[in-house]
């Protein structure tokens, strides 16, 4: 066979492999093959030497163009390889900048927390600002300056956690607007939100942790007509239009006089329902004109001024608001639960 059908041979079997190569590694197999130290046209230029000198310039000038013929078409399929592999790289990478991004599963605020912010909104609304302390307390601020003295039944140590004679945990929020009479010059109005302790049995109702907001108003001329009024408002803002107040009396030792406060039971509006046990009423928070002798105590003049004062338990406007049957729903974290307040 002369060298110009052999290299018309090799020129044949690059072009069929040409098209079947996949990819640039396939492609520089077929160039190895071909153009590689052990290539067949490789081979033709070894075997020039079984040629005799007149043929060896013709037929090595054969052999250098069909290099540079073989040369240019695998750079001219690399080439098209080359697109087609970065054609498939970006149809794979493709960014969709317009679908949604996973979106991170979001908590909720805890019904206590939702009632508190309630209240917080309603009071400073009314001007009333808010105070917050120490829930490890003095005995003298969370009893004696709420005219609790040593021997009163609610000091008893059934009722209060003792962290030592003088120590207490705060069994109301009271010792923190003691701390306010005391710092501050009338007019006041401040509500103090937080958690108090007392030592109850847990049950559907009642916890020993639990949580209060108390208010306090110091001004002249002050009466239990203002406190009425707020006490209205504040219903009114919560739960609604035609939603108003019963006052029923009662005692404190701060407060005098002293009253238990219902609201209008909100899903029957005073006709009487299971809900509120046929009365119309639904019991929500106590009241009262501050005692003149917390003031006293607490440096305000009783003769110049006066104030009223009360306080909500949370868990009980959470529990009303929410239809939470039972109080150990509130603590106990379970997602469930906590889920439905989104
Ligand atoms: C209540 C009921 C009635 C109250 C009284 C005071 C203070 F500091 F002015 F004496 N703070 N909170 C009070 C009055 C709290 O909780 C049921």
């Amino acid at each position: 066979m002369g060298m110009k059908e052999k290299i018309a041979e090799i020129h044949q079997l690059m072009a069929t492999e040409l098209g079947k190569t996949d990819g640039t590694q396939a492609l520089e197999n077929l160039r190895v093959k071909v153009l590689g130290k052990k290539g067949e046209l490789t081979a033709l230029l070894r075997g020039m030497g079984q040629l005799s000198p007149e043929e060896r310039p013709a037929a090595g000038q054969l052999i250098n163009e069909a290099r540079e013929k073989f040369t240019a078409m695998l750079d001219s399929r690399l080439q098209e390889l080359k697109a087609l592999e970065r054609e498939a790289a970006l149809k794979k990478e493709t960014i969709d900048v317009t679908q949604p991004a996973p979106q991170p599963e979001m908590g909720s605020e805890h019904p206590l927390t939702l009632a508190l912010h309630e209240l917080v909104d309603c009071f400073t609304g009314m001007g009333f600002e808010v105070m917050e302390g120490p829930e490890v307390e003095l005995d003298h601020y969370n009893f004696e300056l709420m005219n609790i003295p040593k021997n009163h039944p609610a000091r008893d140590a059934q009722d209060t956690f003792y962290i030592d004679d003088n120590i207490v945990l705060r069994t109301h929020t009271s010792p923190m607007q003691a701390r306010a009479m005391l710092t501050k010059k009338p007019p006041i109005r401040i509500i103090c939100p937080g958690r108090v302790y007392r030592a109850d049995e847990v049950d559907a109702t009642h916890s020993p942790v639990f949580h209060q907001m108390e208010g306090l108003v110091i001004d002249k001329d002050v009466n239990m007509a203002d406190l009425r009024g707020t006490l209205n408002a504040f219903a009114e803002r919560l739960y609604g239009k035609g939603i108003t107040t019963r006052f029923r009396p009662s005692f404190f030792p701060f407060t005098e006089p002293s009253a238990e406060v219902d609201l209008t039971c909100v899903s029957c509006h005073g006709k009487g329902c299971r809900i509120c046990k046929g009365t119309g009423w639904i019991e929500v928070l106590g009241c009262g004109m501050v005692n003149p002798k917390v003031l006293e105590m607490c440096g305000i003049d009783s003769t110049v001024y006066s104030g009223f004062a009360f306080g909500i338990g949370l868990e009980r406007i959470a529990m009303q608001r929410y239809s939470v049957p039972d109080m150990r729903l509130l603590y106990e974290g379970d997602m469930r639960f906590l889920g439905q307040f989104k």
